[in-house]
């Protein structure tokens, strides 16, 4: 009988037992409201998506002319582990040799897996400096154009992403909590490392049993959970800015605003009051003006601004309004429109960014750190934003703008990934795989036949989490997991660290990379950077062996002190904000300097490009491509809980009722859509919680195209990346915009080619070794 072993993963604690062949799980006792999102990890035990063993894509491997032009059409030839490790030395020997780090593409981003060591992008990025360096990319997806505009106004983007309102903060003090992208439970089910307790719904039903009221602002009504009774404003995506003006409009023109606040706390709001009133460029931004734009009607958005001057306001900005077109300026505005309530720093009032859209955000900060895997220096300056990844690859030396500087495109020979799926992540698919043609060498790390791998040269089969042991633990958690592993190896998968050892071997550069430590001894030698601070507070501190026979350890979180912002409130000289002006910048001469067209010095209403495109009568219907309740991106998508939710094996397109009954669509339909960029099929779901003329596709369903040599091909699954745009927020930030685009839908009549994505790989015969490749021992 094996006993029940603890472990931990992106979306909840849990341990496990693996018997007759499957894989058993129990959340942890701990855990208020555990995820359904576990309900997928017994599939990695058994499923045929596991990459099994090494493979290479056969024109790569063959050397023919032109054989990148095939990727993601090839067959694959599956090697043994030392041809693979000798493959891949030899061609990082030549890349490097002949090109030098600054044509390696190593940004590898993603979420891989929890788990403090066996992090796959510490691992890469480790094993790439130890090489000699790579180019990296900067900032998420999540949060792209955030991370750039928060420390120009506000300050660090640390401080207020992880050191903002609380959750405690909110359930004692709030009244008014209006959240321009809501707050969707389903986003809170899920935390980068970890996540022991799952307490939001609790908290806002504390919040609201309470008396607090909350306000949706967001095209989906199911982004609060219904028991809340929120009043939904369903506003027309990326029109938030424009909503915010008229309710600053209000404010002004009521005298509501808070002129003491503004004049000890913020700079420039004479200059954004000038544009907010017409005197600089003719428009009154009043709610009148405010409606024709964002749908909401001329006396919710007097009576919104009426409220939110009358009580403790929280207004909250999510992540998925800045992952769009001109996306700096609503997490801009929402500070400004808080600055004006003048409620910034208040217990419950004032601005908190992205709270809600993971699990740990607005949770107390750990006393202690944790165990940190080195990544050692990386010696390569060229970086680009993440989501630049296919303009780099399809125009290198090309010029682009970032944050004030003129930068150009590095030209990459080779790319390395490892814990992401770029196939999963990045707009645009039908560009992105022309843009996956052009290096010489792809290699990929992957636990399953994701997109990722099927684009890659050399797959290389990782171990999941639950095949190794390792140390779980996350931002914001006390508790700290032994993760213990639960089953064998599936195939002849290893662990990251194991292959990247074995390649640092080849290249001579084992010790660097390893230290001469096995994955066990940086368990314990991680653990001490933990152990020691635990010992300085005084705290509780048992030694590694007690740790790990233990199972769990709890760590002290700090007090809750509100943060920065809190401090800024109390003594704006002592704890000035760490902007130019010391304190926040509605007007940022900063940014005003940079001399940009789609970021000026303050924020203002940008119209979203494909309606100043004029697109809108071909694509009249918005398509919200949001986070997925079922699974975390495309990771475990071949799992049960996520299957359980296709309809006909296609994901599920939620399409208001008015705009099915035009397009003569019902319930359970396979659908297209479409735009200049692409199509994909899915199934109808009609849903009276999207506004009119919205759709929503989660992101997250395995990228299967009809025709894999076409040059533009439709996803017969339904991921809504290859309908998305790849172009940045603007040019001061760069982010992703996938979060809307612009289509149009049909019923889809006749046969649907068939979704084949989950059925096992085929591969050439376990090809006779190739010869010719000279061992690099
Ligand atoms: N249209 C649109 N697109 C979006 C978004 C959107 O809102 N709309 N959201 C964006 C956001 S916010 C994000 S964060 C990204 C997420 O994009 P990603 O983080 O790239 O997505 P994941 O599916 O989590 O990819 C992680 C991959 O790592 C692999 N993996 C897991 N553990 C390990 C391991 O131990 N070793 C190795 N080698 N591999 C491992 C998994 O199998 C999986 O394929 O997507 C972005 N894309
Ligand atoms: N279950 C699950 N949870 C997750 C993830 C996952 O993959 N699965 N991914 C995690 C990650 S990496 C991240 S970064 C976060 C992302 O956090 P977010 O980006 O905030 O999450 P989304 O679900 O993409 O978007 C939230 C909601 O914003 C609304 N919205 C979209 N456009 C607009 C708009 O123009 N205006 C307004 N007012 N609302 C709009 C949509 O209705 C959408 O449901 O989620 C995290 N949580
Ligand atoms: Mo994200």
């Amino acid at each position: 009988m094996n006993t029940f072993k603890p472990h931990s993963s992106h979306w909840g604690a849990f341990s496990g037992r693996y018997q007759d062949g499957k894989l058993e799980i129990r959340p942890h006792p701990g855990d208020p409201h555990p995820s359904p999102l576990l309900g997928n990890l017994p599939a990695i035990a058994d499923s045929s998506m596991r990459i099994k063993r090494p493979a290479v894509r056969r024109g790569w491997l063959e050397g023919a002319a032109d054989n990148a032009q095939n990727r993601g059409a090839d067959d694959y030839v599956e090697v043994s582990w030392p041809t693979a490790v000798d493959l891949v030395a030899a061609e990082l020997r030549r890349v490097y040799g002949d090109f030098g780090p600054g044509a390696v593409f190593g940004g590898s981003y993603g979420w891989s897996s929890a788990g403090r060591f066996h992090h796959a992008q510490s691992q890469i990025h480790r094993f790439l400096n130890v090489l000699g360096g790579y180019v990296r990319s900067v900032n998420t997806y999540s949060s792209g154009a955030a991370m750039v505009i928060i420390p120009h106004v506000l300050g660090p983007y640390d401080h207020f992403d992880r050191k903002s309102v609380t959750w405690d903060a909110i359930g004692r003090s709030s009244e008014l909590v209006v959240a321009f992208g809501g707050m969707a439970i389903k986003n809170a089910d899920v935390h980068g490392g970890g996540i022991s307790a799952h307490i939001v719904r609790q908290t806002l039903n504390g919040a609201s049993a309470r008396g607090a009221r909350f306000v949706l602002v967001s095209p989906l009504n199911d982004d609060f959970p219904a028991e809340l009774n929120a009043q939904w404003l369903p506003i027309v995506p990326g029109t938030d800015v424009a909503l915010m003006l008229g309710l600053a409009h209000v404010l002004v023109r009521e005298g509501l605003h808070d002129r003491g606040f503004l004049d000890s706390y913020t700079v420039g709001y004479e200059r954004f009051e000038d544009y907010l009133l017409g005197r600089s460029d003719g428009v009154e931004k009043s709610p009148e003006w405010a409606s024709g734009i964002c749908g909401i009607d001329v006396d919710s958005i007097k009576g919104l601004a009426r409220a939110m001057a009358g009580a403790r306001t929280l207004i909250t900005v999510s992540h998925s309004l800045q992952r769009a077109d001109y996306g700096e300026q609503p997490v801009w505005m929402g500070i400004v429109l808080a600055a004006m309530l003048g409620q910034i720093g208040l217990d419950g009032g004032g601005y908190a960014y992205s709270l809600g859209a993971l699990g740990n955000i607005g949770k107390g900060q750990l006393a202690v750190p944790l165990p940190t895997f080195s990544q050692f220096k990386n010696p390569v300056p060229d970086f680009i934003p993440v989501a630049r990844i296919a303009d780099m690859l399809l125009n290198p030396g090309d010029e682009f703008h970032y944050n004030g500087r003129a930068m150009h495109y590095p030209d990459i020979r080779l790319v390395y990934w490892a814990g992401g799926n770029p196939f999963h992540h990045h707009q645009d698919l039908n560009r992105l795989r022309a843009a996956f043609k052009r290096p010489e060498t792809i290699i990929v790390h992957e636990t399953a036949w994701t997109s990722s791998a099927r684009h890659a040269d050399i797959v290389l089969p990782a171990t999941t989490t639950l095949e190794r042991n390792d140390i779980g633990a996350a931002d914001r958690d006390p508790l700290m997991v032994a993760m213990k592993k639960l089953i064998e190896p599936v195939g002849e998968a290893r662990d990251d660290y194991e292959i990247f050892s074995e390649i640092a071997r080849r290249l001579g550069k084992f010790e660097n990379f390893t230290e001469n430590r096995t994955s066990k001894e940086w368990l314990s030698t991680l653990f001490e950077t933990t152990r020691a601070a635990l010992v300085a507070g005084g705290h509780d501190a048992p030694d590694f062996e007690a740790f790990w026979d233990h199972g769990e350890l709890r760590l002290p979180l700090k007090p809750d002190d509100g943060g920065p912002a809190c401090a800024f409130r109390n003594d704006p000289l002592a704890s000035a904000l760490q902007t130019p002006s010391g304190k926040i910048e509605i007007f940022s001469e900063t940014i005003e300097s940079f001399g940009y067209d789609d970021c000026r010095g303050h924020p203002q209403w940008y119209p979203p490009r494909a309606e100043a495109e004029g697109n809108e009568s071909r694509f009249p219907l918005y398509l919200v491509c949001n986070q997925p309740h079922q699974r975390l991106h495309s990771q475990l998508d071949y799992g049960d809980f996520s299957r359980s939710t296709k309809i006909k094996s296609r994901e599920p397109v939620r399409i208001n009722p008015l705009d099915a009954a035009e397009r003569g669509i019902s319930d359970g339909d396979i659908v297209r859509l479409f735009n200049d960029r692409g199509s994909c099929l899915a199934a109808a779901v009609i849903s009276e919680d999207v506004r009119k003329s919205v759709m929503q596709l989660a992101t997250g369903a395995w990228f299967e195209p009809e025709n894999a040599t076409a040059d533009k091909t439709m996803c017969v699954h339904g991921n809504p990346n290859i309908l998305t745009r790849d172009v940045g927020t603007s040019q001061l930030a760069q982010g992703s915009t996938g979060q809307l685009t612009k289509v149009e839908v049909e019923r889809f009549v006749g046969e649907a080619p068939p979704v084949q994505i989950f059925e096992m790989m085929k591969f050439m015969e376990r090809a006779a070794e190739p010869g010719g490749i000279a061992d690099p021992r």
